[in-house]
């Protein structure tokens, strides 16, 4: 068995790309197509950039995968890591204990969350978060004397987590075809993508009709059959899409009528990237349980929480007895204390607002201006530091380009070659910048966005795409 890393405490990048192709299955990754170019190999980071072993300087675009808010090498999240692994580095909060940072977290949680979201659950995944979500949203509905009511409704195009249960949930026709059967009691709905199919609809009787369609489902399955309707504010991972702003509004009132609960999947949206503490906030709506993770530690550490209105933790509470779920590291003190320091952080830098009021607005305004007429840019669409850009064939006709032709990785691979990192989510290019980007740093991703831009539309001119 070899064993290079450890007998060379010197790894350079290429013992480690051998290790890395040997024995590291990645995730989302085709391993064969990747052993054969090799891993890139990230050494440091530093606010907003990255370097890799090369030496190249990136700058991150997507906040490590939407979750560096606070940016890469914050000394006072650093601390408070290394302090609670001094004083407590774990302990459970099963069976009748509890410390410090966990409670004093679910009390942060608890007075950034809008409404009644006043009781927290902790777990270490955003898809952690969506099976607790699940399960206690049935679990609710049983106590209630409702055992029937077991069906989730997710959308098309929705990414909800890696899990079984986050898969099924999840619209992501690529994962629904691998490792299955998928969780039954699930159900889906159109999304509200209103450049992509909307057609000649303008955007406001889209948004009635994407939320006419949870309608129909609840009325198709029968209303008293549903527990929960699940969605992002903003659709992350299915390429940024900003439903019209009519949308939550009308979702909330068709789940009012039918006493279905709103859960709101905040692993992106959550802890101000759009401009907001939550998306919820944003969109008009108020959900009645909220599934975070991601941007809660600023990514530092793994944690995922769920906040949970009273109508459903008054229940559980008084009714419940043992809820039988939880984790491992369910409030684990280390995590906690980092995503402490992260919201006290967040909180005394006036971050949400920096996001609201200044760079939020600069970054849309730049984006849309320097790119928005590009000939590949087909729409730019955004809030706050979310932004997802539709490639196209032909702006003018609003040709979408086939789904054999891969030009969102085209482009992407240009922009990791430029410096700069930007995800293709399909043929739509996303960008999640850390929270603290400077305006000068704004400046700096969309001058090599366009000139990203412009490779990949050489590449399409000169046949090289097809
Ligand atoms: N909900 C949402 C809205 C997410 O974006 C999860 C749940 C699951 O979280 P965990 O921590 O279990 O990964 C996510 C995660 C991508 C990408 O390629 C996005 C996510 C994860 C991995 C890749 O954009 N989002």
């Amino acid at each position: 068995m070899p064993n290079t890393i450890i007998a060379h405490p010197e790894a350079t990048a290429d013992t480690i790309r051998a290790a890395d192709a040997a024995h590291h299955l990645h995730p989302f990754t085709n391993s064969h197509n990747l052993n054969i170019r090799g891993a890139r190999v990230i050494e440091r980071a530093k606010g907003v950039y990255l370097w890799d072993s090369d030496g190249e300087r990136l700058i991150d675009g997507m906040a490590g995968l939407w979750c560096v808010n606070l940016g890469y090498g914050r000394q006072e999240l650093i601390d408070a890591a290394h302090n609670q692994l001094q004083t407590l580095p774990y302990y459970n909060t099963f069976f009748q204990t509890t410390h410090e940072p966990a409670t004093r977290l679910a009390q942060a949680i608890a007075e950034v969350t809008p409404g009644d979201l006043n009781h927290i659950f902790f777990a270490s995944s955003g898809s952690e978060a969506i099976d607790t979500i699940i399960r206690m949203v049935r679990h609710y509905w049983a106590l209630e004397g409702k055992p029937y009511r077991k069906i989730l409704i997710g959308r098309e195009n929705a990414y909800h987590g890696s899990t079984i249960a986050g898969a099924s949930l999840g619209g992501m026709a690529g994962m629904h075809k691998q490792g299955g059967p998928l969780l039954s009691d699930i159900h889906r709905i159109r999304q509200p993508y209103w450049y992509g199919e909307g057609g000649s609809m303008s955007e406001e009787a889209f948004g009635i009709a994407c939320a006419k369609a949870l309608e129909d489902k609840i009325l198709e399955v029968g209303p008293d059959n549903v527990a929960a309707f699940v969605g992002e504010p903003v659709q992350g991972a299915g390429g940024v899409i900003v439903p019209p702003e009519n949308y939550w509004p009308e979702i909330q009132r068709i789940c009012r009528k039918y006493d279905v609960l709103i859960a709101s999947d905040e692993v992106i949206c959550g802890f101000g990237r759009t401009g907001h503490w939550f998306g919820c906030e944003s969109f008009g709506f108020q959900p009645d349980i909220v599934s975070m993770a991601k941007g809660l530690s600023s990514g530092y550490l793994p944690i995922s929480a769920v906040a949970v209105g009273d109508r459903i933790a008054n229940t559980l509470i008084k009714e419940g007895g043992d809820f039988n779920h939880g984790f491992t590291y369910s409030g684990h003190p280390v995590a906690a204390a980092v995503a402490l320091e992260n919201i006290r952080l967040l909180r005394e830098e006036n971050v949400v607002s920096y996001v609201a009021n200044t760079i939020g607005p600069y970054f849309q305004a730049q984006l849309r201006d320097r790119l928005g007429s590009h000939p590949l840019c087909g729409h730019i669409e955004g809030v706050g530091l979310l932004a997802g850009i539709a490639l196209v064939k032909d702006r003018d006709s609003k040709t979408f380009f086939g789904p054999d032709t891969d030009v969102g990785t085209v482009c992407r691979d240009h922009c990791f070659r430029n410096g700069l990192i930007m995800r293709a989510c399909g043929n739509r290019m996303v960008l999640s910048p850390p929270l603290v980007i400077t305006p000068a740093q704004v400046d700096e991703i969309i001058d090599k966005a366009r000139k990203c831009l412009d490779l990949t539309y050489a590449d399409v001119k000169n046949g090289k795409l097809f």
